[in-house]
C-alpha cells in the first residue's frame, strides 16, 4: 500500500480506505447474445516494485506501457516504457531516471511514430514534471523539466495528462504547489517541448486528463478537493477559463478521466463516496456542451470501486476501467464496465488474484476489443508487476446444431451438417462462409449444392411451419473423424464448436455436444 501510494502520486485529499472482501459473484454478467474473452495477458517486471500507469496502442498493433519501476533504472525508481507486440511479446524496454524517484504517467505515441511521456521526477531535485520525447524505439530526443516560477513541487498524476495538439506540440495538464495549497497546472508547448504558455486555475483544484475539444479549446476533469466534487474546466485555445462546473454530493467526489462525446458534450469517470453502494463507487457522468450533468450512474459495492480510465465505444456507449474491491478474487482486482449510451450497465468482467490488481489504463483496440493496464500483485515475478490484459471484440453466441448427434466412428456416411443459428437480432444472411470452422481447424464443404444454403427457401421449418433462420454447412465426416480420433477420442461426448464472422466483421461461436463411439458394422454412405 505505502509502495503504491508512492509510486500513483495521489494529489488529491481523499482518504481511501483499502479495505478487502472476498465475495464470490459471478465474474461475468454479459448480454446473452455477446461475450468477450480474455485473449491473453502478460506481466513485465523485475522484483520489485512495477507498475503501469497508461497504455497506448500502436500503429503496428503492439502496445506501449508507461509507469515506474522498482526493478531497474538508475536508482528508486525509474520510468520505464515497455514497448510490445500485437501478443503482448516484450519488444523492447527502456527507464528513465536519475538516482531519486522518477514516475511516469502517461504515453502517446505521437504523430511520428515516436512517443511522448508525461511523468513526474524528483532526481533533479524537487518533483517537477517530467516530459520525454523519444523516437520509435525509445531513445530520447528531447527531454524538459517544467518549473513554475516560485513553486515548490510540480507533477502530473493521470494517464491522460498529456496530448499531442493539432499543431503539432503538446498540452500537458498537472499541478503546481507552493505554499499551502496545490492548483492545476496548464502547459502548452511547441513540437520541441518549448514552453509556449502556461496557466494556473483557482486553488485546491486538480486535474486529471485532459482533452483538445471540438473547437479547439480544452477541457480538463479533477476534483475541487476544498468542495470534495468533481471539476470539468472549459478553456479557449490559450488556456484561458470559459466555464467551470463541479458535481457531487462534497463528500469526496472525483473525476479522474474525461472524454468529449459526440454531441460535444462531455463524459468522465471516477469516483463517488456520496453517491453508490458504499465507500467510492465507480461514477460515470455526463454532461452537455455546456458542462451541465444530463445523467450520472454509479457501480460496484460494498467496498472501495473507483474508475481510472474512460473511452467511448463504437456502439455509442461507454467502457470504464476500473479498480473494485466489492467482488472478485481477493483485494483489488480489475474490473472493465461497460455501458450503453445512457450509462446502463450491459456488462463487466473482473481479473485478479488474491492480492492487490489495480487498473489505472483502458484503451479500445483497432481490432474491436479491449486493453487494460495497471499493475497486479497477484501474478508476475514479485513486488507487482505492469499487467495488460488483452480482450477480445464482442463475440455473438450462435446456436449451433450439429447433426448427427450420434457418431459411429466406423460408419460410413459422407457428411456432418451444422445448422447455425444467430440471436434475433442477427441476420443468418450475414454470415461469411469463408470463414467458418470446425473447433479451429476444419473448414466446410462451400459447394452450395451439398453445403451452403444460400436461399432463404432453404431454410428450415420448425413444427409451426415457421421458418427457422439458419445457415447450414457440411463438413466432410472424413476429416472431422479424423480430427476427433487424433484427439484420441473413440467414445464419449464431444464439444465441437463453430467460428466464423459476419461480413461486417464481428465473429461469432456456437458449441454443440455430440456422442462418439466405435462400433458395429456401420452405416452406409448417403
Ligand atoms: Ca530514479
Ligand atoms: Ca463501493
Ligand atoms: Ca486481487
Ligand atoms: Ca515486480
Amino acid at each position: 500500500m505505502e509502495k503504491k501510494a508512492a509510486s500513483k502520486i495521489m494529489l488529491t485529499l481523499i482518504l481511501m480506505s483499502l479495505l478487502t472482501s472476498t465475495f464470490n459473484v459471478p465474474l461475468i454478467e454479459s448480454e446473452l447474445s455477446e461475450s468477450l474473452e480474455m485473449e491473453w495477458n502478460k506481466t513485465y517486471g523485475g522484483t520489485g516494485y512495477d507498475s503501469a500507469n497508461s497504455v497506448v496502442q500502436t500503429t503496428d498493433g503492439g502496445y506501449a506501457l508507461v509507469g515506474s519501476t522498482y526493478s531497474f533504472g538508475a536508482g528508486e525508481d525509474d520510468i520505464w516504457l515497455v514497448k510490445t507486440d500485437a501478443n503482448g511479446n516484450m519488444q523492447w524496454n527502456k527507464t528513465y531516471g536519475g538516482s531519486s524517484r522518477d514516475v511516469g504517467s502517461s504515453v502517446l505515441q505521437t504523430s511520428d511514430n515516436g512517443f511522448i511521456l508525461a511523468g513526474s521526477t524528483m532526481s533533479f531535485g524537487a518533483w517537477r514534471i517530467w516530459l520525454i520525447k523519444t523516437d520509435a524505439h525509445g531513445n530520447v530526443q528531447w527531454n524538459k523539466t517544467l518549473r513554475r516560477s516560485g513553486s515548490w513541487v510540480d507533477l502530473v498524476d493521470g494517464e491522460r495528462s498529456v496530448i499531442q495538439t493539432s499543431d503539432g506540440g503538446y498540452v500537458v495538464v498537472g499541478a503546481t504547489i507552493s505554499y499551502d495549497y496545490s492548483s492545476i497546472w496548464l502547459i502548452k508547448t511547441d513540437p520541441n517541448g518549448n514552453m509556449q504558455w502556461s496557466k494556473t486555475y483557482e486553488p485546491y483544484w486538480t486535474a486529471h486528463s485532459i482533452v483538445q475539444t471540438i473547437e479547439g479549446g480544452y477541457a480538463f476533469a479533477g476534483t475541487d478537493v476544498m468542495k470534495g466534487n468533481a471539476l470539468l474546466v472549459k478553456t479557449d485555445s490559450t488556456g484561458t477559463m470559459q466555464w467551470y462546473k463541479t458535481y457531487g454530493g462534497g463528500k469526496g467526489e472525483a473525476a479522474h478521466s474525461l472524454v468529449q462525446t459526440a454531441d460535444g458534450g462531455y463524459a468522465f469517470s471516477g469516483g463517488t463516496v456520496s453517491f453508490g453502494a458504499g465507500q467510492h463507487d465507480v461514477w460515470l457522468v455526463k454532461t452537455d456542451v455546456n458542462g451541465n450533468m444530463q445523467w450520472s450512474k454509479t457501480y460496484g459495492g460494498a467496498e472501495l470501486d473507483y474508475g481510472e480510465s474512460l473511452v467511448r465505444t463504437s456502439d455509442g456507449g461507454y467502457a470504464i476501467g476500473c479498480r473494485q474491491s466489492s467482488f472478485g478474487a481477493g483485494q483489488s482486482d480489475f474490473w472493465l464496465v461497460k455501458t450503453d449510451s445512457a450509462g446502463s450497465m450491459q456488462w463487466n468482467l473482473t481479473f485478479g488474484g488474491t492480492n492487490e490488481d489495480y487498473a489505472f489504463s483502458l484503451v479500445l483496440t483497432a481490432d474491436g476489443g479491449y486493453a487494460l493496464a495497471g499493475f497486479t500483485g497477484s501474478y508476475g515475478v514479485g513486488g507487482a508487476d505492469f499487467w495488460l490484459i488483452k480482450l477480445s471484440g464482442p463475440k455473438v453466441l450462435a446456436t449451433v446444431d450439429i447433426d448427427p448427434d450420434v457418431l459411429n466412428l466406423r460408419s460410413k456416411g459422407q457428411w456432418i451438417t451444422a445448422y447455425i443459428q444467430l440471436p434475433q437480432q442477427y441476420d443468418p444472411e450475414d454470415i461469411d462462409a469463408t470463414t467458418i470452422l470446425l473447433n479451429g481447424t476444419i473448414s466446410p464443404v462451400l459447394d452450395p449444392k451439398c453445403g451452403f444454403v444460400t436461399n432463404s427457401s432453404d431454410y428450415l421449418v420448425d413444427d409451426n411451419n415457421d421458418a427457422i433462420l439458419e445457415r447450414m454447412v457440411k463438413f466432410d465426416r472424413a476429416t472431422v473423424e479424423s480430427f476427433i480420433t487424433s484427439q484420441g477420442i473413440s467414445y464419449g461426448n464431444v464439444a465441437l464448436t463453430i467460428t466464423g464472422k459476419l461480413f461486417d466483421g464481428t465473429p461469432f461461436e456456437g458449441t454443440d455436444i455430440i456422442s462418439v463411439f466405435y462400433g458395429g458394422a456401420g452405416g452406409r454412405r448417403k
